[in-house]
């Protein structure tokens, strides 16, 4: 049997490492597009590479950006993929606000440039496509919890960018006969999340706090409700989804949903210290009500969660929780992390990596020293 090919947009992204490694391990021929950046960009990828001088290597990097159509349409011809997961986004909602034509361009238009040079290079009956849909699409809140008929409303220029790229994966399978499917997935974290999305940022922090690297963490809204999962649990289904005998669009989702504030109380709870919140809107704060752990010297009463407006977004989704019941009883996925795991796995990961810091510090090596 030749080997399956698969080429991944946003390679270099939690999800891309993720499939990459999954993948991989599946046998598969993995071709990935980075970006080109200043400085090295695939940190979450490292492990996996290829030296290219060797012998049947199988994972295999190309310079690309969702903008340039011309040049995806090189690579997928120089490629031929059977699977093409389209992963690359500017994916973070908030920033979205401030970047709203340059999120239109890459998850809208980005989307349809995949399609089209599928289409154009005579693919249609070869390539299945994965487009990267996302919970944000329901914004305000119609119906709970949301399923594959829920109506959208998008609430920021990401989802509404993401909101044709749904469409037109729909529209290209219903006029050209395309393999085209939408995976609707609900957040998904793990210890290689972005830095900037809420879970990490809570967990760093709360590790550094912990350490006594970092006195406080500033949030936007608490009250905010998602449907955490993980993210090795969603990009096994990713696969599963082209693997069905029919295309069609999945909402994948944990089905139960926990606010910000929760959140950060599990964190902190990991490393045997309770908190209570006192207040509300920008003057809530989150203080130590109690530490049951020796090695981390946290004051009772003392202040770690303060509210800082600047999170706080122009239209906010206040509550997400997904029903999956159709990708459990059609493609047989479950999910084997709960937010329990999850918050162990990424609480461990950052307590290790913040451990590094402190022991860096203390031997007087931080980033000034380049400077001096
Ligand atoms: P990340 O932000 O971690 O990764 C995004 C990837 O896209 C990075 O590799 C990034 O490159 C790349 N990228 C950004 N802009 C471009 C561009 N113009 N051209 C080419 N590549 C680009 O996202 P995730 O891995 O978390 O998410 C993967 C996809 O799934 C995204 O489309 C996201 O919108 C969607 N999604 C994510 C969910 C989640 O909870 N994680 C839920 C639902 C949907 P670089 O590393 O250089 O920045
Ligand atoms: P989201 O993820 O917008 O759901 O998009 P994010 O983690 O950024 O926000 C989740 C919720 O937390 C609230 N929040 C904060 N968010 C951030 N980033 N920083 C803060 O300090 C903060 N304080 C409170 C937010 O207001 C929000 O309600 C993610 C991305 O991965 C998308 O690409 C993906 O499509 C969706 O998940 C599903």
């Amino acid at each position: 049997m030749p080997k399956k090919v698969a080429l991944i947009t946003g390679v270099t992204g939690q999800d891309g490492a993720y499939l990459s490694e999954f993948l991989l391990n599946k046998g598969y021929e993995v071709h990935g597009i980075k970006r080109r950046a200043s400085q090295f960009n695939t940190d979450r990828i490292d492990h996996l590479y290829q030296d290219p001088h060797e012998e049947d290597v199988n994972f295999i990097l190309h310079y690309g950006d969702l903008t340039d159509s011309t040049n995806l349409t090189r690579i997928i011809k120089q490629v031929q993929p059977d699977e093409i997961y389209n992963l690359a986004a500017m994916s973070h909602v908030h920033v979205s606000f401030e970047m709203a034509e340059y999120t239109a361009d890459t998850d809208g238009m980005g989307a349809l440039r995949i399609l089209e040079a599928v289409r154009l290079l005579g693919l249609t009956n070869k390539t299945r496509v994965y487009q990267a849909s996302t919970s944000e699409l329901y914004g305000k809140v119609q119906e709970v919890p949301q399923t594959e008929t829920t109506p959208f409303y998008p609430r920021s220029p990401y989802a509404v960018a993401k909101m044709y790229a749904y469409w037109i994966t729909v529209n290209y399978r219903e006029a050209y006969n395309l393999f085209a499917c939408n995976g609707i997935l609900f957040n998904h974290e793990s210890p290689i999340r972005g830095e900037t999305f809420v879970t990490r940022k809570i967990t760093r922090a709360t590790s550094k706090i912990a350490l006594g690297l970092q006195e406080k963490i500033y949030l936007g809204n608490l009250d905010a409700k998602r449907d955490w999962g993980h993210a090795k649990d969603y990009v096994r289904v990713m696969w599963m989804i082209l693997q069905a005998d029919e295309a069609e669009d999945w909402v994948i989702a944990t089905g139960k949903t926990t606010s910000v504030r929760d959140f950060v109380k599990m964190c902190f709870s990991h490393i045997g210290i309770s908190l209570e919140f006192k207040g509300n809107g920008v003057s809530e704060k989150g203080y130590v009500k109690a530490c049951d752990n020796n090695n981390y010297n946290l004051e009772i009463g003392k202040e770690v969660v303060c509210v800082d407006e600047k999170y706080y977004r122009p239209t906010e989704v206040d509550l997400l929780i997904g029903d999956a019941t159709k990708a459990k009883e059609k493609l047989g996925w479950e999910p084997k992390y709960d937010l329990k795991n999850l918050v162990d796995d990424m609480m461990s990961s950052d307590l290790k990596l913040m451990k590094k810091e402190e022991y860096l510090k203390a031997g007087g090596y931080t980033i000034k020293n380049y400077f001096e």
